[in-house]
């Protein structure tokens, strides 16, 4: 059995993108071999500002989706990151692992941080160290991640080795990640070019999990696209990212792929494949937000599914990060 680590930041609620790319995976993940730990990383949200009472608030409502969603607390461990000291404690050591160079090479701190370097947090500059403290914390081996990912892996592996090189041991194992297929990327609904998120200040840009019927039915009607019939074929997509991405979407909630979607709507404008994309995406999506309105009716008891999850994780990380603590040459703690 191997040991799959995800995490999602608690930064806004749960988008349809973060539905397809992750959480519908992470779902399906906890019905094999595996142990899943699901973490919702409250540590890596901060490395932006979240107002306080947001992010306790944020943090409920992302437990509440994953739960809706499927995850099944009692088979995986569902958990917030800040309440297990054990990241923490050895994000600092691989901070003193990592080289400054490393860092600098992340592409995502670049767009991230944008023109403004000097300004955003240092958290933010060693987010890629706190999230291979993440998943080594844990000696999960393997990673579901989109491929914006991947370099973020590569170089958690490259801390692992380097660790092992420096206190001569074979202790963390390398990381295989998981990528997830292409069609799962899901774009704005109002720039094609960008992908779905849920700090977006546009609510527009779009679905969040918890969105009834009659707001999924106009934010579709709404999006973007252009004047053209649709094609016949995908590549004659390749301009046209708005459309590309709606087709996707729909490919992605029927469980078919984006050329069988074309082979129906050829020749046709997007009046009436936006309704069908409407229906199906509300026939998806509705009972999730109903399950998720209900999980947040009782926030005490979302707290105590989180604190018994953050038991269960501190038991496998606990005992691994002491040895890390000790291979280090720090003195055993009381
Ligand atoms: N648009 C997307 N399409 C496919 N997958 C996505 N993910 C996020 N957006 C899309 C996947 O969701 C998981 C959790 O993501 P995260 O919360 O850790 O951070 P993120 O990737 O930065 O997601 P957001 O929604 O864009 O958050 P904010 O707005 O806070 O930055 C990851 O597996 C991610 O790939």
């Amino acid at each position: 059995m191997a040991r799959i680590f995800s995490g999602i930041q608690p930064t806004g609620i749960a988008t349809l993108g973060n539905y397809l790319g992750a959480i519908r995976n992470w779902v399906a993940l906890q019905d094999g071999a595996d142990e899943c730990v699901f973490c919702l990383v409250d540590m890596h949200a901060i490395t932006v500002f979240q107002e306080p009472a947001a992010l306790r608030e944020q943090t409920r409502q992302m437990a509440a989706v994953l739960l809706a969603c499927g995850i099944n607390p009692e088979r995986s461990i569902l958990f917030h990151q800040s309440a297990v000291s054990a990241h923490a404690r050895l994000a600092w050591i691989f901070n003193c692992v990592a080289r400054i160079g490393w860092l600098n090479r992340m592409t995502q701190f670049k767009d991230k941080a944008g023109k403004d370097r000097e300004a955003v947090s240092t958290g933010l500059y060693v987010y890629p160290n706190l999230m291979a403290a993440d998943i080594h914390a844990y000696h999960a081996t393997k990673v579901p991640v989109g491929d914006d990912q991947l370099q973020h892996l590569e170089l958690a592996n490259d801390i692992a080795e380097k660790f092992n090189h420096d206190f001569s041991s074979t202790f963390f194992p390398r990381i295989e990640p998981l990528v997830l297929k292409e069609s799962a990327r899901v774009m704005s609904l109002r720039d094609g070019m960008k992908k779905m998120s849920k700090s977006d200040p546009s609510d527009q840009s779009r679905i969040n999990l918890t969105d009834d019927s009659d707001m999924i039915a106009a934010k579709i009607r709404r999006a973007k696209t252009d004047s053209e019939p649709l094609p016949e074929q995908l590549d004659q997509l390749a301009e046209r990212p708005e459309a590309r991405n709606l087709i996707g979407i729909y490919a992605a909630i029927l469980g078919q792929t984006p050329q069988e979607i074309l082979h129906r709507f050829a020749g046709s404008g997007f009046g009436p494949f936006k309704e069908q994309l409407a229906e199906a995406l509300i026939a998806h999506l509705a009972p999730i937000g109903a399950r998720t309105r209900d999980y947040l009716t009782d926030p005490t008891g979302l707290d105590q599914i989180l604190q018994a999850g953050a038991r269960r994780a501190a038991a496998i990380a606990e005992p691994i990060v002491t040895e890390a603590e000790r291979l280090v040459g720090f003195l055993a703690r009381a």
